[in-house]
């Protein structure tokens, strides 16, 4: 009897699905996969059932005679093992960045002479409505704010972009690239003090206060899923600090990162041009313990931020205050540097890494940016964070638009640098 292979990524059955095995069994005998919580992730999806009650819900179905475990996004080493006479995939995946995925799949099938058969994708307002559910489902608190420790499992290194508003977010939410073969995306968002202040065109010295904050929070939540770090600038007082956990906790944020200074916060970037004081280890120790004290669930994420490279004090004195962040209960060591080259990072990295194996690492590669995330992880680096970028290539390309209509009087010649309207009016989902 003939084979057919259908790998699917969902948490729910629907129409759509059944179309497909519907087909699928006039070929013959269908094997079904579920693509792995791994594999989920790189694919842009997130699961709100386990891998077994996936597996088990395609078990249920009658027309279904086995289901594996796909392991990766790409078809290649499973269609191998399976060697099946046929794939089945709706044909959506014919346009976009998908279209790397279905290549795969048309070339491992070459090998034994393989087809695959695609079928008009379902979407009808069911389908849209049961997949929008299901997506609002994953942004729900409960569910958003333990995917960060859940990609510290799954990652290799958590690929993080700064948001700063609900459009940056949904570059962050949507932006999926096929590169070399392989699908990719960021995994979660960082919410940086100096593009949050930047954007509301003030200075990055704490003063967007975190009721300011929390509403860019509000903004990038309502319309993404991926876990949201917040740049918590120096936590402030530790009596605020503690009511501010249990916000940020509350409203689904996986993580906080507080930095160690003290006294009117300057951004970091200016190092020793401006004067800028680091807290003492016992004081910083006490708002790490007072905030991980504070929250309610097992998921939120307290992370303490190391500025002795960026005040040139020193590799030891930044050791010394990672093992005391983390004696007093920080559940990650972010290491900042101002440096063009990753040396001190690494350093660092390397040996922290020697006397704690755990504890997650996250680097910020804004100077160093020649630095591959290959080699962040290779040093024991668990995040990276990508902390203004987006900021910075969007002020020069609407200053560049302004001056262009000032210079001619005109908006045509700014014209071809424009997404077309069509595009922007479509660019947001309606509900
Ligand atoms: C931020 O993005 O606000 C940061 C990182 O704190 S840095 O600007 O490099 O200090
Ligand atoms: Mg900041």
């Amino acid at each position: 009897m003939k084979t057919v292979y259908a790998c699917f990524c969902t948490d729910v059955i629907h129409e759509g699905h059944l179309n497909i095995i519907k087909e699928a069994v006039k070929y013959g005998k269908v094997i079904a996969g579920v693509l792995s919580d791994k594999a989920m992730v790189r694919y842009n999806r997130c699961s709100i059932l386990s891998l077994e009650e996936r597996k088990q819900m395609l078990e249920e179905i009658p027309e279904v005679s086995e289901v594996i475990v796909q392991n990766e996004v790409m078809y290649e080493k499973i269609l191998r093992e399976l060697k099946p006479d046929y794939v089945i995939h709706g044909d959506n995946w014919i346009e976009g960045p998908l279209r790397t995925i279905r290549e795969n799949v048309i070339a491992s099938l070459r090998g034994w002479g393989g087809r695959l058969i695609e079928i008009p994708y379902t979407y009808n307002e069911k389908v849209r409505n049961i997949d929008a559910v299901m997506k609002e489902k994953t942004a729900m608190p409960e569910y958003r704010r333990k995917r960060l420790r859940l990609l510290l499992e799954l990652c290799p290194i958590v690929k993080t972009l700064e948001v700063h508003s609900g459009l940056t977010g949904l570059i962050a939410e949507k932006t999926l690239v096929a590169n070399n073969g392989e699908i990719d995306q960021f995994d979660a968002m960082w919410l940086s003090s100096l593009c949050d202040s930047t954007a509301k065109g003030k200075p990055d010295i704490e003063l967007v206060d975190m009721s300011s904050r929390l509403r860019t929070v509000d903004d990038i939540l309502e319309v993404t899923t991926k876990p949201i770090i917040l740049d918590g600038d120096t936590g402030g007082l530790v009596e605020h600090f503690v009511y501010n956990v249990r916000t940020l906790e509350r409203m689904g944020v996986s993580a906080v990162i507080i930095e160690d200074k003290t006294g009117l916060k300057k951004n970091s970037l200016f190092g020793t041009d401006v004067e800028q004081t680091q807290d003492s280890i016992e004081r910083f120790c006490e708002k790490i313990s007072a905030g991980k004290r504070a929250q309610r669930t097992e998921d939120f994420m307290i992370i303490a931020r190391i500025e002795s490279l960026i005040l040139e004090k020193g590799i030891e004195d930044a050791l010394e205050r990672a093992k005391a962040y983390v004696d007093a209960g920080a559940d990650g060591i972010m290491i900042h540097s101002r440096k063009k080259e990753p040396d001190e990072v690494f350093e660092f990295c390397d040996r922290f890494r020697m006397v704690d194996g755990k504890t997650p690492l996250v680097a910020v590669p804004t100077s160093y940016h020649s630095v591959t995330e290959e080699e962040l992880q290779n040093h024991g680096v668990n995040i990276v964070i990508y902390a203004n970028q987006l900021t910075r290539s969007a002020f020069p390309a609407m200053q560049e638009t302004a001056e262009t209509i000032l210079k001619y009087h005109r908006a045509k010649e700014a014209e071809d640098r424009l997404m077309p309207i069509s595009d922007i009016i479509t660019l947001i989902d309606e509900v």
